[in-house]
């Protein structure tokens, strides 16, 4: 069993084989570029995977994720990615720097399509808070300020299996797989 990943982002591929190993499906890669409209995170993963779909003509899935931290009205959200270039770490560090309240999660959704067929999405969200420095050196982006929740590592101190084992990926990830083993019976 086969799927094809249509994404820029290197640690999201590295991550993902991981996780579909577990699952018995083979991960194809390629960075093709789509374009990602506005909206919310299951808005961009239909539409990209729609288009890349059939620029491709051949089954696809592509990921949106983002950060979303509930003192700052749950952004960045869908502009992790554009927050990540610009503000960076350091800059939500200052944002949050008096703020108690310090709930976060990370979530993800995986947009399948086929050339002719319609779009479905998986959804995963992982619980935890953004802590008061960068820690660790693993993983990328937020990783280093996110904690989950229950744990005092940030996701930047973990391995990408220890990550893999219960992150926003593995559950939209996780989620796909199950689906589409069904699908291929
Ligand atoms: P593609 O769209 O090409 O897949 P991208 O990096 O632009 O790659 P997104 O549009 O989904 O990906 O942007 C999500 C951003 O959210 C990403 O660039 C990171 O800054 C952040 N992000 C998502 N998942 C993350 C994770 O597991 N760890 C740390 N940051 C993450
Ligand atoms: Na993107």
């Amino acid at each position: 069993m086969k799927v094809t990943f249509i994404t820029g982002n290197e640690h999201k591929v590295k991550e993902a084989k991981g996780i579909f190993q577990k699952f018995g499906i083979q991960l194809e890669h390629a960075d093709l570029g789509y374009p990602e409209i506005q909206g919310d995170l299951i808005d961009v993963a239909r539409y990209g995977a729609k288009h890349a779909a059939e620029r491709l003509n051949q089954p696809v899935i592509v990921e949106d994720a983002g950060i979303f931290i509930k003192a700052l009205e749950w952004f960045p959200g869908a502009y992790s990615s554009y927050v990540q270039e610009t503000l960076g770490n350091e800059g939500i560090l200052k944002l949050m720097s008096s703020v108690e309240d310090r709930y976060a999660e990370f979530r993800s959704v995986i947009g399948y399509c086929t050339p002719k067929g319609e779009p479905e999405t998986f959804l995963g969200a992982v619980k935890g808070r953004i802590g008061h420095k960068e820690k660790g050196k693993q993983g990328f982006a937020y990783d280093p300020l996110f904690i989950p929740e229950g744990y005092d590592k940030s996701f930047g101190e973990l391995t990408t299996e220890e990550k893999n084992e219960f992150s926003h990926r593995r559950v939209s990830l996780e989620k796909f797989a199950l689906w589409y083993r069904e699908l291929q019976d």
